[in-house]
């Protein structure tokens, strides 16, 4: 079956295994559980554009400072990678420049880069703007956008 490799990188807590999850219709977890090592999800779509399914290995990796060196050898073969912020966290978003860099450095150059502005139903202060959002996905060339 045609598969494509996707990872889920970002700062600590997010909610890159939340993300994950939505994308295979399982619960939102309220509480915080850091993900200690690399976790595949399979997920299955239909082809937009030909009668065919199409397999997607996405791997949610730890956000913790000191695991992100074992990241880089998930990020050597990967097709695509979606690089997530907490909307509430402007340290979130230069961590999200600390992750194009990794990408930069250890990831294939034909690589499909999506940026995701997370937690937008928080109703805590939303220090990070859409504008700031967007101009860094300009900066690091994303393809796709939230
Ligand atoms: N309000 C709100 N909270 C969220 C959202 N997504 C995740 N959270 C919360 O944020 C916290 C962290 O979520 P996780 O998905 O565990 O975060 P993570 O990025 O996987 O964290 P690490 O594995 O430590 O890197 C949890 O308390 C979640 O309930 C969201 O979209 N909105
Ligand atoms: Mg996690």
């Amino acid at each position: 079956m045609e598969y494509y490799k996707v990872v889920v990188l970002g700062a600590p807590k997010v909610g890159k295994t939340n993300f994950v999850a939505a994308a295979q219709d399982k619960y939102f977890s309220d509480k915080h559980w850091p993900t200690k090592h690399a976790i595949e999800a399979i997920l299955k779509l239909n082809s937009p554009t030909e009668d065919k399914v199409i397999e997607l290995r996405v791997w949610d990796l730890p956000g913790a400072e000191g695991l992100r060196p074992l990241n880089r050898m998930y990020l050597r073969d990967t097709h695509a990678a979606i690089v997530i912020y907490d909307v509430t966290s402007k340290s979130s978003l230069e961590h999200a420049e600390v992750m194009f860099k990794e990408l930069n450095e250890f990831a294939p150059s034909e690589l499909v880069l999506a940026l995701v502005g997370n937690k937008i139903d928080d109703d805590g202060i939303h220090s990070v703007t859409s504008t700031m959002g967007s101009n860094m996905a300009r900066k690091h060339k994303v393809h796709i956008t939230s």
